[in-house]
């Protein structure tokens, strides 16, 4: 295994390869039988562009001999940062078929993680988009490269500055006229002809790396294997009952776990359906693509499916004919009873809620289930063999229908983060389940409702930030003594993010401290949504403050109504 990870211990393994969960099946072979079986079918739809299953695979075929010509080799990491665009699993399948392993950036990402994903895995390359919604990746990519001397290679695929399919030319500051930058055209010419590399990646091994929310300075990784996160996939498209006549819409950014696996388009060409790329998730857009591709199926945070739901309830769209769509999938976030009720009503289709994690478990709400559950649940695992506990801060599980904190190992959860011993030692329990920080509640059909949260982390509509991470940040302004990042609530994304500042002297202004964290690269979702000045931080009892016990008192003044004038 990829050094640095934690394997299941080989009991576990056993038993799961023998349930017949782990079959083998490497990500590379999983696209070549099912471009084989589905051939002529289209696989995947994206602005102009429409590819069959063969047109993808022969895309991938090119694209691994020409990355392996640029120079990379079987084993290496390469940072992927693609928007929804079809490029994106040109790039992918090409690495799996050479037996590079992806390493997913989202579009929102920016030098900040970028710089700390390339650093964290040693990329061998990065692989940007040109030019995309205003913004210029290969800036990004540069900078990158100038703050860590790596990646050797750049690698820019779709929108302006890839002279490819997008329709684009090369412009001036393009790819070729960089060092080390190639443009993913330049990649398919250099592959051209040439036979991919005959690779055989290990399916019990890691197959790409994903970033998980984080609760700490920086984010950790997520070490996925082919065995392990194919067989989600299955299990997922089975549960959600997809089949090669499946049109799904993707309105989240693709690389993110919910939209890549649960079932995501790994599920739709599991199945032989069409993935339909939705290039921003805004009712304008989305609805008529549904229309226009008479889509089936599709995949929303809780904001999302609000801004759905109002557009479609205030009658701005009522000319979309939105009667192909079958059901609607809505996670990331706790998606309240009162809006799920709306989603069937308002839409006309059916409701799947979904809880998962890129660490691993996902539950699904089933069709099965009766309407209640699946207003108040937020569904149940996949697998007979996900094993739950439910604790209280003593460790013990609590009566069932209480609620504590949700722990779990099973066939495709993580025993470790990448590169990570000492923080997997608190995130990980002795026996290897993984602790996810979320408070839930079993019902007595194995559901599970979500009632808060045990980890140090905001989930802004589905976003997540680490409060910790920010912080760091805003400690390094000279004006800035200390700071507090919390979580407080928001009618539409359920949770923003208020920093609590102590400043140094004079407090620096609101919008030069903003500016601040967007110059150090941070993520746009990661800037605090409001800021206060305070005097000093609440007391949070005797001893060594603890950062958790302040965010909380902060938040439960944010809370308190303000005090009566006079
Ligand atoms: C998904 O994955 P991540 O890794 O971005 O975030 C996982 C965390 C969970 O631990 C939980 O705190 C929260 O996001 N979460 C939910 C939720 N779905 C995720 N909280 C309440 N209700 C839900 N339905 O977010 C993710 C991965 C795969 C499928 C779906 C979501």
């Amino acid at each position: 295994m990829l050094a640095g990870c934690t394997p299941w211990p080989p009991e576990f393994a056993a038993r799961y390869r023998a349930a017949g969960y782990w079959t083998g099946e490497t990500m590379d072979a999983f696209l070549r039988d099912r471009a084989r079986r589905f051939a002529e079918r289209t696989a995947v739809v994206g602005g102009t562009q429409r590819w069959t299953y063969a047109d993808l695979d022969a895309r991938a075929d090119r694209a691994a001999a020409g990355l392996a010509r640029l120079g990379v080799a079987p084993g290496d990491r390469v940072v992927v940062q693609l928007p929804n665009v079809p490029e994106v699993f040109e790039v992918v399948f090409g690495l799996f078929r050479l037996g590079a392993l992806p390493v997913y950036a989202l579009p929102a990402h920016r030098r900040s993680e970028v710089a700390h994903l390339c650093a964290a895995t040693d990329a061998a390359a990065l692989v940007v988009a040109g030019v995309h919604a205003g913004f210029d990746y290969r800036e990004l990519a540069a900078q990158v490269r100038a703050e860590t001397g790596g990646p050797a290679r750049v690698v820019v695929a779709g929108g302006t500055g890839d002279d490819g399919d997008s329709g684009d030319t090369v412009d001036s500051g393009a790819p070729a006229e960089r060092d080390g930058f190639t443009s993913l055209a330049q990649v398919r010419r250099l592959g051209e002809g040439q036979a991919p590399p005959a690779t055989a990646a290990d399916p019990a091994d890691v197959a790409f790396l994903q970033l998980s929310g984080g609760t700490t300075g920086l984010p950790k990784l997520i070490p996925r294997t082919h065995d392990d996160y194919l067989y989600s996939v299955r299990a997922s498209a089975e549960i959600c009952g997809l089949t090669p006549d499946t049109v799904y819409l993707s309105a989240l950014p693709i690389v993110h776990n919910f939209p890549m696996s649960s079932p995501g388009f790994l599920g739709v060409f599991h199945a032989g359906g069409t993935v339909v790329l939705a290039p921003d998730p805004s009712p304008a857009t989305c609805l008529g693509l549904i229309e226009a591709h008479r889509v089936t199926d599709a995949a929303v945070v809780p904001p999302v499916a609000l801004l759905w739901l109002d557009a479609v309830a205030g009658g701005a769209h009522a000319d979309r004919d939105l009667s192909s769509l079958r059901v609607l999938q809505v996670g990331g976030a706790k998606f309240g009873a009162e809006a799920a009720r709306r989603v069937p009503a308002v839409l006309g289709c059916a409701l799947q809620q979904v809880f998962g994690m890129a660490e691993g478990l996902v539950n699904y709400t089933r069709p099965e289930d009766p309407d209640e559950t699946v207003f108040t649940t937020q569904g149940r695992p996949i697998s007979a063999d996900d094993e739950i506990r439910v604790v209280g801060p003593d460790g013990a599980e609590v009566p069932e229908g209480e609620a504590g904190e949700l722990l779990t190992r099973g066939p495709y959860t993580i025993r470790g983060y990448y590169n990570a011993p000492e923080h997997n030692a608190l995130a990980f329990t002795p026996d290897g389940f993984y602790r996810t920080g979320d408070l839930v509640r079993r019902t007595p059909t194995g559901h599970l409702v979500v009632e808060g949260r045990a980890k140090d982390q905001i989930n802004r509509g589905g976003e997540k930030v680490a409060p910790e991470e920010v912080e760091n940040h805003l400690l390094a302004h000279p004006g800035v003594h200390d700071a507090a990042v919390v979580a407080v609530p928001d009618p539409y994304l359920g949770e923003r993010a208020c920093a609590y500042v102590v400043p140094r002297g004079t407090p620096p202004g609101r919008g030069e401290l903003l500016a601040f964290l967007r110059g150090r690269g941070l993520a746009a979702y990661k800037i605090p949504d409001r800021v206060e000045f305070v005097a000093a931080f609440p007391a949070t009892g005797v001893g060594k403050t603890s950062r958790r016990d302040l965010r909380e008192a902060l938040r439960a003044a944010h809370a308190r109504p303000a005090p009566a004038p006079g």
